[in-house]
């Protein structure tokens, strides 16, 4: 299978470490949205990243999509969601709230990046979308017992912070939220976080 997309993109870097914690081989094809976009056009119509590639030609088209054909491959035992409820909707509500908190951080950065009048309405609401989702992921660290397994929560939050850090250093996004800070910082450690890594690269 082939996974599109750079590890800037806190999307396809949560694949990319989901594939490589369950070792289902991948091939990486780092290509840009932007500079790409001929590339990546025939197989995703969307024109975005990530786009899986699977063996026999399928294309799965969204980060959540793959996340959940992934956990269904790799089977009940392996899957990276607690498998109980109520740990399962749990480590759900905190995986889609990380990635919900991208998908604004993605779009503040289109906002300032790409156009050349920016709206100030749009840029705020990100903002303030984006500080919500980040308070209320802090406090629900609590939930995360010691010792826990790594789960797509996590990777979703080290992801989440890493590129929150990275495209928008100057807001300091993460500041009041030391616990979150403190546990994303533990799993960027380890070596899965670290081989599938890319310092962001803003688009030209
Ligand atoms: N919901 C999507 C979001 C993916 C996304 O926003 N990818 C960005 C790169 S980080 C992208 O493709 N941007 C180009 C575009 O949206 O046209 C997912 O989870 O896969």
């Amino acid at each position: 299978m082939i996974l599109i997309g750079q590890y800037d993109s806190p999307f396809v870097r949560r694949v990319g470490i989901a594939l490589t914690l369950l070792d289902m081989p991948f091939e990486h094809r780092p290509w840009s949205v932007f500079g790409n976009a001929d590339l990546i056009r025939p197989l995703n119509p969307l024109v975005r990243v990530p786009t899986l590639v699977l063996d026999d030609g399928d294309v799965i088209f969204d980060s959540a999509s793959m996340i959940d054909w992934i956990d269904n491959v790799a089977g009940a035992e392996s899957a990276l969601l607690p498998r109980q409820e109520p740990a399962r909707r749990k480590a759900v509500a905190r995986m889609t709230l990380a990635t919900g908190i991208c998908e604004k951080a993605v779009s503040l950065f289109y906002e300032r990046r790409l156009h050349a009048e920016k709206s100030k309405i749009w840029e705020q609401r990100c903002i303030m979308q984006i500080e919500g989702g980040v308070a209320a992921l802090e406090a629900m660290q609590h939930e995360i017992a010691p010792g826990r397994p790594l789960d797509h929560a996590g990777i979703a939050a080290a992801c989440m912070m890493r590129f929150l850090d990275e495209a928008h250093a100057g807001e300091h996004f993460t500041r009041h939220a030391p616990e979150l800070a403190a546990y994303c910082a533990e799993l960027e450690r380890l070596p899965v976080f670290q081989s599938v890594s890319q310092a962001f690269i803003p688009p030209a």
